[in-house]
């Protein structure tokens, strides 16, 4: 069957649909009640496990909201599984333990995605069938560095020092690791693209951590790879690099078909810096959501109208949605997109 809601797609193939498309990052979470109640029954871990919940909490902002796109719910912490590295959610992400020495890299165990994800997968179909051909599903992984940083990191960091210290103390180490790493997000995305998913976004969450040359040096090449084994799957590939106003200049020079922009750097300008034949995705700030209804409308118009700019464009928050953020905020959030 067709998909009813072709718009996100097709701003991704840089045409202009009726209304520019409208999708929010995190949008499956715990701002709204009814994952909340789900959350009251099963830990985060079981709920990632459960295709039938991870097809029930997709749906749900799909069905409150009606955007454009859904996102599989999972993380980009389960491919760890594939990586024999134990990860709790406290809901923070914590790696029992950390990857710091060439021993530790050893002890990993970097196997097949399809042997240890197809809990992840089976997500995949299950959420599919549930959209019914509504919107397209989006699904995703961490990038190469920012999968990295929670491993070495042992969870989430300010500074960065451990990642750091092993890319500028132990490149080959580094390097090793992140190939390793690259090799298993490039068999998981296949996977997923196998199990149906419509489009792809990869999640460069943390790569400000590396001053732009050290990004070129230690970590651009992974994400080219990355990018570039993915792109033969024939599904659009949405690159989402947090700290773009330092990082959009290597991001552009990867192939992917969407480039995700932060709200660190004007939409215009970003366009400016990326092509205006490139097709961007973003970028409201999150907490603009808690701002006055009139303040919240004229944000959003203004970047719906610079995103014209571009070849295309796909409306977005420039990060993930605050999980205080009120629901009645992002419903008039997608009028206001969808209407002008
Ligand atoms: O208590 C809970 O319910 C757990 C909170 C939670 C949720 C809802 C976590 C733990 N992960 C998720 C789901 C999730 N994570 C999704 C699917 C839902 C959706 O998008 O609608 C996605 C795409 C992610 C991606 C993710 N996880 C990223 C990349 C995006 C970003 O925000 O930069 C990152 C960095 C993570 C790690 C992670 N997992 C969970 C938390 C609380 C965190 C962030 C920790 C940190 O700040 O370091």
């Amino acid at each position: 069957m067709a998909l009813a809601n072709t718009t996100f797609l097709d701003a991704c193939a840089g045409r202009r649909p009726a209304h520019t498309p409208i999708w929010v990052m995190r949008q499956a979470g715990r701002y709204l009640p009814e994952y909340r109640a789900i959350r009251a029954k099963v830990s985060f871990e079981e709920l990632c496990h459960r295709p039938d919940l991870c097809a029930e909490v997709t749906r749900q902002p799909i069905d409150r909201f009606g955007l454009d796109a859904a996102i599989l719910f999972s993380d980009i912490l389960t491919v760890f599984d594939a990586m024999g590295a134990k990860v709790e959610f406290t809901p923070a992400p914590v790696v029992a333990e950390p990857v710091r020495s060439a021993a530790d890299v050893d002890r990993l165990r970097f196997g097949r995605a399809d042997d240890h994800l197809g809990y992840v997968y089976d997500a995949v179909t299950a959420c599919k069938k549930e959209l019914d051909d509504r919107v397209p599903l989006i699904g995703f992984c961490g990038a190469p560095f920012t999968t990295a940083s929670y491993l070495v990191e042992g969870g989430g960091s300010k500074e960065f020092m451990h990642i750091k210290r092993m890319a500028f103390a132990e490149p080959a180490l580094f390097g090793r690791l992140l190939e390793s790493i690259t090799t298993v997000l490039v068999d998981y995305l296949a996977g997923q693209v196998r199990a149906g998913v419509d489009a792809l976004q990869i999640f460069e969450s943390w790569g400000a951590a590396m001053s732009p040359a050290d990004y070129r040096e230690h970590v651009l090449p992974h994400l080219r790879r990355l990018v570039g084994e993915v792109k033969q799957h024939g599904v659009p590939v949405i690159l989402f690099v947090r700290g773009n106003a330092s990082l959009l200049e290597q991001a552009r020079e990867l192939d992917a078909d969407v480039l995700g922009i932060d709200w660190s750097i004007e939409l215009s300008r970003a366009i400016e810096v990326v092509g205006r034949d490139r097709v961007v995705q973003g970028n409201l700030d999150p907490i603009a959501l808690f701002a006055p209804p009139k303040q919240l409308e004229a944000r959003a118009r203004a970047i719906v109208a610079a995103g014209r700019e571009a070849r295309g464009h796909v409306f977005n928050l420039g990060h993930g949605i605050s999980r205080h953020t009120d629901p009645a905020a992002v419903a008039r959030l997608v009028e206001v997109v969808h209407g002008a």
